[in-house]
């Protein structure tokens, strides 16, 4: 189970994945197709980031998605490329994306395994050249093969995970994965167009000088939040908030930090989701030795009722979260 530690920095993606095969949960072959079909798809989308400003893409495409939010087109340009990846991938039986009301049910109805996507997270940032992300979170499903997959299959809770992951479209595009042995990353090369493993077995600090969370709110947080924050500002740390989960969360995941995103009058549950926001990044942060809460139990706790529901985060650094 520490197949993280033994691979060399320079490792393919497509050879990590076939070493690491043996390590992974059940062991048949289905989950690694199953990673190189999103890596397949992550690969299409930051090919369709890196032109947007060419191709007229980026912007709003006027079009409300499931929680009433403006839906750019790069979205649903990520949602296409990934559910297609997914059904043709032949792996996965059903997805829950940000971008879809209801379950995407693939036709691969003798599939073991059920997706959770965010496929472009960071709306806010798409047409401005800021970076955005994919996150991932995949399951194995519960009812029984060769029958339509169901809202069970999404709703096992946090800690049901079989592996989770996310892309950072950013200065350069990397891909951050866990399957419960530790946490790797891998830098895409445009040239080769391949994933190249270059932070092996990721560790985030204990302690850090980075708080992240969107000003604008603090009038709204909860009494202690607004203590600690002004704590943070007292001992002078470093305020980072980009606006986009993954690139917020990665920056902390290396240099040590905290991410807030607690509940506001306008989002009183909190803004993020559940299944495709809070409990991969919680999956990545724990394995990373770092630690997620939604302010009473622990996120990978947290008992999911519905497949878009929200939760507050607080996520990074494990002394901060403590302290906090
Ligand atoms: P989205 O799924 O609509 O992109 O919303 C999620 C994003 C996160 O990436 C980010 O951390 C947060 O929303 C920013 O929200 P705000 O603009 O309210 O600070
Ligand atoms: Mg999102």
């Amino acid at each position: 189970k520490n197949g993280e530690l033994a691979m060399p920095v320079g490792t393919t993606l497509d050879r990590y994945i076939m070493r690491r095969q043996n390590d992974f949960p059940y062991a048949t072959g289905e989950l690694s197709q199953l990673l190189r079909d999103i890596a397949l798809a992550s690969k299409i989308v930051h090919r369709e980031i890196n032109r947007a400003g060419l191709m007229d893409i980026a912007g709003s495409a006027g079009s409300g998605n499931v929680q009433g939010e403006t839906q750019q087109k790069l979205d649903v340009i990520a949602n296409i490329r990934f559910i297609r990846a997914l059904k043709n991938g032949g792996e996965v039986c059903a997805i829950i994306s940000e971008e879809d009301d209801d379950i995407v049910h693939t036709g691969n109805v003798n599939a073991r395994y059920v997706v959770a996507i965010d496929p472009l997270d960071g709306s806010s940032n798409i047409d401005v050249n800021v970076s955005i992300g994919t996150i991932f979170s995949i399951y194995r499903r519960i009812t029984p093969v060769g029958t339509e997959a169901t809202e069970a299959d999404f709703l096992q809770g946090g800690r049901c995970q079989i592996a989770a992951g996310y892309i950072l479209y950013g200065s350069s595009t990397l891909l951050v994965l866990t399957s419960g042995a530790g946490v790797s990353g891998f830098t895409y090369d445009n040239s080769l167009g391949e994933y190249i493993l270059s932070h092996a077995n990721l560790r985030q600090p204990p302690v850090g000088t980075i708080f992240s969370c969107n000003d604008g709110n603090v009038e709204d947080y909860p009494a202690h939040v607004q203590a600690y924050l002004s704590d943070c500002r007292r001992r002078r740390f470093t305020g980072r908030y980009i606006g986009s989960l993954v690139a917020d969360f990665h920056r902390n995941l290396i240099k040590g930090g905290i991410y807030l995103y607690p509940p506001t009058v306008k989002s009183p549950n909190g803004k993020l989701r559940l299944l495709y926001e809070c409990y991969p990044m919680a999956f990545i942060v724990e394995q990373a030795g770092g630690r997620a809460t939604n302010g009473h139990e622990s996120i990978l706790d947290v008992a999911p009722v519905s497949v878009h529901q929200r939760s507050a985060l607080y996520i990074g650094s494990a002394a901060m979260v403590d302290e906090l």
